[in-house]
C-alpha cells in the first residue's frame, strides 16, 4: 500500500539533501576577513540596490523573511543554491580548467556507490521503466594517453525524474555507480534514459518559481564525476539533443559541448559515446 510517507515530497528530498551536504562538509573553508567583507558587502549592496530600484515594501520584506525561514526549515538550501547560484561558481572555476567541460554538481550526488566493471549495467529495479541507454567512451589525459583504472562515477534520475536517496520509494543506490575503466581507459555503461527533472512544486523553491512565473524544469541529464590518479577530477553532466528544456534549464547548467545525440541501434537501445579528457592535477 502506498502511504503518504512513500511518495516524494519537497521536505523529504530537502531534508535528505541537507543531511547529505552537512555530512560531506567536514571542515569550514578558511576565508580571510578581507575576502569575507568584500564578497558579503557586494551581496548586501545587491540586495539594497534591488530594494531601492523596486521600491520593496514592508509586507514584501516580511514575506521574503518568511520565505527564507521556510527554505531552511524544509532543508531546501542545497537545492536553491545549486539551482540558482552554483552555475556562476562553476563558471569561475572553469576559467582555469582544460579538457572536458565541467558543469554544476547539484544537490543529489552520493559518495561511495557500488564499484562496477568497465562494461556494466547500473543497479536498477527489476521493473525499471525507461528506454535502454548505453553510454560508452574513453577516459584520456590531455595528450591522448588512455587512463586505465579511472573512475566514472555516474548518477541520474529515473524515467519519472526522481533520484535514489532523495525519494523514499526508490531503493538505495538505484541508477548510481562508480565504473572503473579498462586497460585502454574505456567504459560501456548500460542504463535507462532519465526524464527531465522538475524542482519540487510543494516546497519553497517551487513556490518561488511559481510566484515569479518561471518554470521549474531541468532538461534530462546524466551526472558524472570522472577521477584518475594524478589528474584533476571533472564534475559534469551530459544532456540529450532535442530534449525538452535544453534551451531554458532553470539551473543554467547546459553547455553545447555536453550534449549527446544517442542513436537507436535497431533493437530499441539508444547508444551514445562520450570521451573525457582530464588535465594533470
Ligand atoms: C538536479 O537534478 C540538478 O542536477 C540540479 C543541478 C539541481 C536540482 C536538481
Ligand atoms: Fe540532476
Amino acid at each position: 500500500m502506498t502511504t503518504v510517507q512513500d511518495s516524494p515530497t519537497a521536505a523529504g528530498s530537502g531534508a535528505n539533501a541537507s543531511q547529505n551536504f552537512k555530512a560531506k562538509q567536514r571542515s569550514e573553508a578558511v576565508v580571510p576577513p578581507e575576502r569575507v567583507s568584500a564578497a558579503v558587502t557586494a551581496v548586501l549592496q545587491g540586495v539594497h540596490t534591488a530594494i531601492r530600484e523596486h521600491q520593496v515594501t514592508y509586507p514584501e520584506f516580511q514575506a521574503a523573511k518568511a520565505w527564507l525561514m521556510e527554505v531552511g526549515e524544509v532543508g531546501e538550501w542545497p537545492l536553491f543554491m545549486d539551482v540558482f547560484v552554483e552555475h556562476v561558481v562553476e563558471e569561475v572555476a572553469a576559467s582555469s580548467q582544460r579538457g572536458t567541460k565541467g558543469t554544476i554538481e547539484g544537490p543529489y550526488y552520493l559518495p561511495d556507490q557500488v564499484r562496477l566493471a568497465s562494461r556494466c549495467e547500473l543497479p536498477h529495479r527489476p521493473d525499471e521503466k525507461g528506454t535502454p541507454l548505453v553510454l560508452s567512451g574513453q577516459v584520456r589525459d590531455l595528450d591522448g594517453t588512455p587512463l586505465a583504472g579511472a573512475e566514472v562515477d555516474i548518477w541520474h534520475a529515473d524515467a519519472d525524474g526522481y533520484y535514489s536517496g532523495f525519494a523514499p520509494h526508490l531503493p538505495d543506490g538505484n541508477l548510481r555507480g562508480v565504473v572503473v575503466t579498462d586497460g585502454s581507459g574505456r567504459f560501456e555503461i548500460r542504463t535507462v534514459q532519465p526524464a527531465p527533472y522538475q524542482i519540487p512544486t510543494d516546497g519553497p523553491t517551487g513556490k518561488l518559481i511559481e510566484a515569479a512565473g518561471w518554470h521549474p524544469w531541468r532538461p534530462a541529464h546524466l551526472h558524472l564525476m570522472v577521477r584518475a590518479d594524478g589528474h584533476r577530477t571533472i564534475t559534469t553532466q551530459l544532456y540529450f539533443a532535442g530534449g525538452e528544456w535544453l534551451e531554458s534549464d532553470v539551473a543554467e547548467a547546459t553547455k553545447p559541448e555536453l550534449i549527446l545525440d544517442p542513436v537507436d541501434d535497431g533493437t530499441g537501445v539508444r547508444r551514445a559515446t562520450y570521451d573525457f579528457e582530464l588535465e594533470p592535477a
